[in-house]
């Protein structure tokens, strides 16, 4: 079955879809937690960082972080975040690293 991810990705769920190419989709988050919160999300279904191949699409998610974050003006920094399993209170199994920015962002994360 089609993770959430997979629905938006293929237009079954709206969403702001934001930076689109061969191998990822990034999209608004649905409950920003700063100014801008977009999510960064692989074609291929993966679970999680924990089951991303080797030789996956590592490159291709910074290369798009670093795209985005200049599209969206965030020249004082921004911040890329992946939740990895329960502990880290992934929710949705399939990969994603949020892009975070538009305000100072504290260290550490809780
Ligand atoms: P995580 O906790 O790392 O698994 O983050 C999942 C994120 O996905 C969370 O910040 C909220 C976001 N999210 C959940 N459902 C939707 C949705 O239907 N649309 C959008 N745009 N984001 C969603």
């Amino acid at each position: 079955m089609a993770t959430l991810f997979t629905k938006i990705i293929n237009r079954e769920i709206p969403a702001e879809i934001v930076y689109e190419d061969e191998h990822v989709v990034a999209f608004r988050d649905i409950d920003p937690k700063a100014p801008v919160h977009i999510l960064i999300v692989p074609r291929q279904e993966v679970s999680g960082l924990a089951a991303l191949p080797e030789l996956g699409d590592h490159t291709r998610i910074l290369n798009a972080a670093k795209t985005i974050a200049e599209q969206e003006g965030l020249s004082g920094g921004y911040r890329l975040v992946i939740n990895q399993g329960p502990d880290a209170g992934q929710s949705v199994d399939h990969l994603h690293a949020h892009l975070l920015g538009g305000r100072t962002l504290t260290w550490p994360p809780g």
